[in-house]
């Protein structure tokens, strides 16, 4: 095989299912990671939603040297962040609040960065990051630099202020960025028709003077083929693009939510929709890996990511007297008047009379 209908050879075909595969792995160690309670913070899944994330950051241009394409991912793209080289050992790290992660242990999963990858970590409240992207991608075009952003948000997200703001502003500016809209179905237990009167979020785009496309997101190869689209016409001069990925969340928001707000016969009917499944079969059907290939590349990432769980587990949480180190300036913050020995002169010194 050369190229196929995608454009893709054989190699690139194999680091898809690799990433996928590493997705799935990894964050089902994660679990086992939580029963031990080596993870003690909130642990989400993208189950069913891998495709998502792994077909995107795919149709970008990635580099490690601070020049490539820009991601800001959400709790659920951790496929996107191992193909923008995000080191598993690393994310476990970060999910263990290890001395050693990249935010030692000062921010939870998926909320570090890396300027040299090219990814950013989410600011907390929901929809920001539309706007923080708008100027990462407005900083490109106005330097005359061919590169694009990619923004990942939710379902949920798009009923905050803060993302119609951040459109707003990346559309007018002809901003070089492409949303993804994860629409999951859920935002934790509220469905999408409790969000928005819409049935698709490609009918927002028009009020907002931007492309839009709709993709089956279980479908690695249809997420790639229209983000990669997407970001060409981006990078041509099209402005701010959006592609919305239909899938469902086949877990709870996080692990602690049991997720009984939803038909189990409705999870099942999605687990027959498997991305992980779909491509393999597709890898098989179309003679792009062989039975032995697959194989293969599934033991590699599982004993990578045993490996790299065992080497986080086995290294130290922060001294708690470092504690603040790089959060507040000088290292120490002032005790919260609700703590001083006599709250409420505290509170009348702090407010003035
Ligand atoms: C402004 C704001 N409100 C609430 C939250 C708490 N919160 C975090 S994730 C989440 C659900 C988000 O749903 P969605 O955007 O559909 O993403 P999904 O979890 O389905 O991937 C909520 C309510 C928040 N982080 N920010
Ligand atoms: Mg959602």
């Amino acid at each position: 095989m050369t190229r196929d209908a995608h454009g893709l050879g054989r190699a690139e075909l194999h680091q898809i299912y690799r990433a996928l595969v590493l997705t799935r792995t990894a964050e089902e160690r994660l679990e086992t990671l939580q029963k031990q309670g080596h993870v003690t913070g909130g642990l989400y899944r993208s189950l069913g939603q891998e495709a998502g994330a792994v077909g995107a950051a795919f149709a970008l241009r990635r580099r490690t040297d601070g020049t490539g394409d820009f991601l800001a991912p959400t709790i659920r793209a951790a496929g996107a962040l191992f193909l923008f080289g995000a080191e598993p050992v690393d994310f476990f790290r970060q999910y263990m609040a290890r001395d050693t992660g990249p935010t030692r242990g000062r921010e939870a999963n998926v909320h570090w960065f890396d300027f040299d990858r090219c990814f950013l970590g989410p600011v907390s409240p929901l929809g920001t990051m539309l706007g923080v992207m708008a100027g990462v991608t407005l900083s490109f075009r106005m330097r005359g630099e061919e590169r694009v952003g990619l923004v990942f948000y939710g379902d949920g997200a798009s009923s905050t202020g803060a993302w119609h703001e951040g459109l707003s502003l990346a559309a007018v500016q002809r901003c070089p960025l492409v949303l993804v809209v994860e629409h999951n179905q859920y935002a934790f237990s509220t469905p999408t028709a409790c969000n928005t009167r819409v049935e698709s979020f490609t009918e927002k785009a028009p009020g907002y003077g931007i492309e839009a496309e709709s993709v089956d997101g279980t479908d690695v190869l249809a997420v790639f083929d229209a983000v990669r689209r997407a970001a060409a016409r981006a990078r041509a001069g099209g402005g701010t693009q959006m592609v919305e990925l239909r899938y469902f969340r086949r877990r709870g928001h996080a692990q602690h939510d049991p997720q009984d707000y939803v038909d189990p016969a409705l999870i099942a009917a999605w687990e027959k929709k498997d991305p992980l499944d779909r491509f393999r079969a597709r890898m098989l059907e179309h003679e792009w890996a062989t039975p032995d290939e697959l194989r293969a590349l599934d033991e590699e990432v599982f004993r990578q990511c045993r490996s790299a769980a065992e080497t986080a587990v086995a290294e130290p949480l922060p001294d708690g007297p470092d504690a603040l180190l790089d959060v507040y300036r000088d290292g120490h913050a002032p005790l919260p008047w609700t703590r001083a020995p006599d709250p409420a002169a505290a509170l009348a010194g702090q407010v003035g009379p």
